[in-house]
């Protein structure tokens, strides 16, 4: 397969109400969907993940826009594909960016999978030898809260609404505190926090605190790029610890391991570079006895959907971060909607990647300049 004409198309997603983590409150997402066309006329679609500030990973919505066009698309150009693993290979020559190789590397996926008539998630199942499930446990992540009231209705709604497993972000001791708190009186659910790097070791007493509270893992309690002071943190906390910002490679993943810095990972195929390194991951962690489960970035319903087609292997049994498509968005970018039922997310029934992309939208990407012919 080759890959014949590449576009791109900026979208602007506004979220129901602000989503606060302690790197930034975010009311606006800006994700970019990407089409790829192969020789055989197929479409495959991808979106870019990035942020518009570089607080969570380094990359921006522009930066991996420039990389995608400047460096990745010429790598790709004229190349025969014989499989979508072949796409990371390729792309080894550029550092990092993981985000703008995976917003690619997902977009072929889709084109090998409708290629060969299979949805995502088998072809997935194929090439890792891993089982898949079409019913598939998700959680939620809430966004951080002050006050005791809101926190616990906010947790009640989600609960009602039948999620399985609640994260919720905290940015101070006094969040902690809080949740603490009100812990005996929530729903019994599957808890965790995720600090995104609020604390450091200084403030091994107050999460210590949180032994008490009844969680399934602490996630990313420590700064972004710290191995070591979040191992000598897991040696003291009897709680397991999960690393997200960390995690850009399987490379990570080893140091993490040996080092002893989680028990788990929150694997998000676009923080790593795409879906054949986050199938790398997966069984790095299952043969490592590491706990690896889904995350998400407030994707659109492009990415929405890679991502279920992940998290319906076998090998991820803890619920991840994919809710439903109301969750984030009034208006979605695809026809499609995600519902929760029992707690679970079904996958979509067509080939690839299973969705489409709204009718209006589509037509825009498809008017966009050709970045492989110009
Ligand atoms: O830390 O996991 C995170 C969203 C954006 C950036 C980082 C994170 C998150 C979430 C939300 O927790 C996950 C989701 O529902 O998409
Ligand atoms: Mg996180």
């Amino acid at each position: 397969m080759k890959i014949i004409h590449a576009k791109m198309l900026p979208y602007n997603l506004k979220l129901k109400k602000p989503f606060r983590s302690a790197h930034e409150t975010i009311l606006f997402r800006t994700i970019t969907l990407i089409v790829l066309v192969s020789d055989d006329g197929q479409r495959g679609y991808g979106e870019l993940e990035a942020f518009t500030e570089p607080n969570y990973t380094p990359e921006t919505q522009k930066t991996a826009r420039f990389i995608i066009c400047q460096h990745l698309l010429p790598l790709l150009k004229n190349k025969k594909l014989t499989c979508p693993e072949d796409v990371s290979t390729i792309f080894a020559t550029v550092q990092g960016n993981q985000m703008a190789k995976a917003a690619l590397e997902t977009a072929v996926w889709d084109l090998f999978a409708k290629h060969a008539h299979k949805s995502l998630a088998q072809l997935l199942s194929e090439h890792s030898q891993l089982r898949y499930r079409q019913n598939i446990t998700v959680g939620i992540s809430l966004g951080a809260q002050v006050e005791a009231s809101k926190m616990t209705s906010e947790i009640s709604a989600a609960a009602v609404q039948g999620y399985q497993r609640i994260k919720l972000k905290v940015t101070n001791s006094s969040e902690i505190k809080t949740f603490s708190k009100i812990r005996p009186f929530l729903p019994k659910l599957k808890y965790m926090l995720d600090a995104n790097s609020s604390f450091s070791l200084k403030n091994i007493a107050q999460l210590k605190e949180l032994e008490k509270a009844d969680i399934s893992m602490l996630e990313q309690p420590l700064a972004t790029t710290d191995f070591s002071a979040h191992a000598e943190l897991q040696k003291q906390l009897h709680i397991p610890i999960c690393l997200d910002e960390n995690i850009f490679s399987l490379d990570d993943v080893r140091t993490a391991y040996h080092l002893g810095s989680a028990q788990a990972i929150n694997l998000k195929l676009s923080r790593v570079g795409g879906l054949a390194n986050a199938l790398q991951i997966i069984r790095f962690c299952n043969t490592h006895g590491l706990l690896v489960w889904c995350g998400g970035m407030l994707e659109g319903g492009i990415g929405r959907a890679a991502n279920l087609a992940l998290a319906s292997l076998e090998s991820l049994p803890f619920p991840g971060d994919i809710s439903a498509s109301n969750r984030y968005y009034q208006e979605d970018v695809i026809e499609e909607q995600f519902h929760l039922k029992s707690g679970k997310l079904t996958l979509p029934a067509s080939i690839g990647i299973g969705v489409t992309l709204k009718k209006e939208i589509e037509d825009h990407l498809l008017k966009q300049i050709d970045l492989l012919n110009t």
